[in-house]
């Protein structure tokens, strides 16, 4: 059988021209059909996952310093390729199942194992977090995530001391997926950091925003956040945690290395080979705003990197 991969400058549109699709997209959405539409989804969205609020106490330390962006414009706005290339793939996703969901353990661990999402919440401290989001589209948003740090769901796992990378493999579910059929995409959606920035108090597992459990299109039932890095570091909908002493090779790495790298880490000095990140657009107000170093999050992520000279840690 004959494979062919295209090259970036055959990708689809919407691949490779994330800007321009996004803005045209945003102006079009009428207000009244934009809160119908929301309203038929609140009403999906609450059949099928956890009904209800998902309350926890606000961690304080880390300050977002801007206004939190409308949960409207967050749930709405998605970038979730399985779902489809476009922003509005927010009805599409209310088809994933959410329950029973597990997640697989494995690589270099000590406690290899599956595990129910529901085993996992009991061994977790919920808090809520207010954390700024930044696209490597260059569109920010600002987030009351519930959920924990990534340091105790890699505890449950136990790494084993020669593991040097944690692996998150996000679903791939055709039933539900229609985004899959694009087979140019390097599927399943993969994405990995290293233990020390997986130990890092600012890494955080997401199962809820606003207060409530994680829509399908924001990653439901889990999903990683990386706030100082790019949003697509942050994989949804995570089904296999992976040890290992070998760097993963990942799926926008995949697809374009020389514009979506391993680090990602945000720097509004280092542009995007096609656009630059000295600004970005905050999704509610449009308002255009400095992008800072680590996405404003230096003080507890820039000495991870301080002997990684040498990598490529801005792209
Ligand atoms: N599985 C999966 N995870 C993903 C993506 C995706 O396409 N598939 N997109 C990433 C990108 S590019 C961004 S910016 C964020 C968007 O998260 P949000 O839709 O909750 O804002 O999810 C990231 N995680
Ligand atoms: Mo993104």
């Amino acid at each position: 059988m004959l494979i062919r991969i295209p090259r970036g400058w055959e990708l689809p549109e919407s691949a490779v021209t994330p800007e321009a699709a996004v803005m045209g997209r945003r102006k079009g959405l009428g207000l009244i059909a934009g809160a119908a539409a929301l309203g038929a989804f609140a009403g999906r969205a609450q059949a099928q996952g956890a009904p209800g609020a998902m309350a926890a106490p606000r961690n304080a330390r880390f300050e977002p310093g801007r206004d939190i962006t409308p949960e409207r414009d967050a749930t709405t706005y998605n970038n979730f390729y399985e779902f489809g290339g476009s922003k509005s793939i927010y009805p599409t996703a209310q088809k994933m199942p959410v329950r029973p969901w597990k997640v697989t353990f494995g690589g270099m661990v000590d406690n290899p194992a599956t595990l129910d999402i529901e085993d996992i919440l009991k061994r977790v401290t919920l808090e809520e977090r207010v954390l700024r989001h930044r696209c490597v589209e260059a569109w920010a948003m600002t987030v009351p995530w519930t959920g924990f740090p990534l340091s105790e769901l890699v505890k449950i796992a136990g790494p084993k001391p020669e593991a040097k990378y944690v692996v998150f493999e996000t679903a791939t579910l055709p039933a539900v997926m229609p985004g899959l059929r694009q087979s140019w995409y390097p599927w399943p959606y993969i994405e990995g950091c290293t233990v020390e920035e997986a130990a890092n108090e600012l890494a955080f597992v997401a199962v809820g925003m606003y207060g409530k459990p994680l829509p399908q299109q924001n990653g439901a039932p889990l999903r990683v956040l990386f706030p100082w890095k790019y949003g697509f570091k942050a994989g949804k909908s995570i089904v296999k945690v992976t040890l290992t002493d070998k760097r993963p090779s990942t799926f926008w790495e995949g697809l374009q290395a020389s514009e979506y790298g391993f680090w990602a880490n945000v720097n509004p000095e280092v542009p995007h080979p096609r656009w630059s990140q000295a600004h970005e657009r905050l999704l509610g107000s449009g308002d255009r705003v400095p992008t800072k170093i680590f996405n404003g999050y230096g003080e507890f992520v820039a000495s991870l990197y301080t002997n990684l000279q040498n990598e490529r840690l801005w792209a």
